[in-house]
């Protein structure tokens, strides 16, 4: 247990709804709701997850009528003794009840604190943990469906794997610092080596699902740019549905970048719509074409938006661009080519087109390689690319014969970063892995 005190918070947003839900959780959970329920046993009598209706009371005033359930600790989501109070959904009748709760001996919870108590107490890993806070800010089903897939385990099964590969190459090298006088032979050696390559290529593919990772969770950043009065902030509002972006037959009317969040298909995208790209003095229009750029460069795909009605300007060959032939309705016989799409702004037609043309350049299908939907954030990324840098290292340094000691050190330190991921750090589990897998000394 983490030793911490007993917290309290609202886990329902505020606002007018059926039911609010205010948690108490700690060593004190039970003795804290046991101040201010009134039911008709008393609290801590009741079986694990028995449910019972009361009334919340404070000072001898109701305040709401209730149901109340008590996990007991180990088993809540905390892993600490939680109470849970329904009450009626409400901003000032939950408030109310909070407020008592707190009155009561509970302090109020910081962001995050039930499910960081979970963590320490071992209810969930840290891919787990994350993946709480994914589920809740998810935008679309597929981002959806990859952080359900991390919170029932499944980021942590597979790094959990990796780590138990290493955790045994390690041993196995260890075995040979310890009793030098065996030596490495060839054939262990070439086994060792393999293990490490096979560890090797599935950090890779772990890390190969980073980008789709960040566009699951930050969305797909779909960025529109052309020539002034092409049609840009037309596209960016009907691609929205409402009026989000001035709309004029002025050149140059955007300025600064726009975004403006959008889901196609399941898939969360960042729309970013752009100052149209001139010539031009005017310190504002170059600043707004500056950041144009900067936009295209992080650009995950680009609608480049065309006038049909304006002089062609050279097709541009980027596997990551779409050209949208804007305002067909002014030349309806135009046929689109390859990576086009023909439409209008104006009455709409083409856009089922196009959103079909962004689903098939929107590249997600790392994750289809990993099987599974395994997505990683940006903090595992890093961890993997830390294990992939000494995985390589300690293929080298095995490949070179190297004295042992050093190939095990960086395979320890790919340990290290493999366990960061998960939140398992644990240099004891070698020795136990050592005198429980191999026997020796025995
Ligand atoms: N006929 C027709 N007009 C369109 C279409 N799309 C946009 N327009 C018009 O073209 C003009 C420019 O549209 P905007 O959406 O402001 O163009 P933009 O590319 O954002 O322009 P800047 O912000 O100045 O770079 C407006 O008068 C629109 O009404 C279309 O499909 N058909
Ligand atoms: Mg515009």
């Amino acid at each position: 247990m983490s030793g911490s005190d007993t917290i309290a918070a609202l886990a329902t947003p505020a606002g007018a709804g059926a039911l609010a839900v205010v948690r108490i959780s700690g060593p004190g959970a039970l003795e804290v709701a046991g101040r201010v329920f009134r039911g008709r046993r008393p609290l801590g009598d009741e079986q694990p997850g028995h449910v019972q209706r009361g009334h919340i009371e404070q000072d001898g005033v109701v305040l709401d009528e209730v149901l109340l359930t008590v996990f007991r600790t180990p088993r809540s989501y905390t892993g600490e003794d939680l109470v849970e109070i329904s009450g009626h959904g409400g901003i000032v009748v939950a408030a109310s009840v909070l407020r008592a709760v707190l009155a009561a001996g509970a302090s109020p919870a910081p962001p995050g604190e039930f499910t960081r108590r979970a963590f320490l107490n071992g209810k969930m890993d840290l891919t787990q943990a994350e993946a709480v806070m994914d589920l809740i800010a998810a935008r679309g089903e597929a981002s959806a469906r990859a952080a359900a897939g991390q919170l029932e385990g499944r980021l942590g099964r597979a790094v959990e794997e990796l780590r138990g590969d290493a955790l045994t190459a390690v041993a196995h090298l260890e075995a040979y610092i310890d009793f030098p006088e065996e030596g490495i032979d060839a054939e262990s050696g070439r086994a060792l080596l393999a293990r490490v390559d096979h560890l090797h290529a599935s950090v890779r593919r772990l890390l190969s699902t980073a980008d789709e990772g960040r566009m699951l969770r930050e969305g797909v950043r779909l960025v529109i740019h052309g020539e002034p009065n092409a049609g840009k902030s037309s596209l960016l509002n009907l691609l929205v549905g409402y009026d989000r972006a001035m709309v004029s037959e002025i050149p140059g009317t955007t300025r600064d970048t726009i975004e403006e969040n959008l889901t196609l298909r399941g898939i969360p995208f960042r729309l970013v719509d752009t100052a149209g790209l001139r010539e031009s003095a005017d310190p504002l229009e170059l600043e707004g074409m500056r950041r144009t750029r900067a936009q295209l460069e992080r650009a995950d795909v680009s609608l480049r938006v065309v006038d049909v009605t304006a002089e062609a300007e050279p097709a541009r060959h980027d596997a990551r661009e779409i050209r949208v032939l804007n305002k067909i309705d002014l030349r309806p016989g135009l046929v689109a080519t390859g990576g086009e799409v023909a439409m209008s702004c104006l009455d709409g037609r083409g856009l089922e087109d196009l959103v079909a043309a962004v689903i098939a350049r929107t590249d997600l299908s790392a994750l289809d390689r990993c099987g599974e939907v395994i997505a990683v954030n940006e903090r595992h990324r890093h961890c993997l690319a830390a294990a992939e840098d000494y995985l390589g290292a300690a293929r080298q340094s095995l490949q070179r014969e190297d004295p042992p000691e050093l190939s095990s050190l960086e395979l320890r330190a790919a340990l290290a970063a493999i366990g960061e991921i998960t939140g398992a750090v644990d240099t004891e589990e070698v020795l136990a892995k050592i005198f429980g897998s191999f026997c020796i000394g025995k």
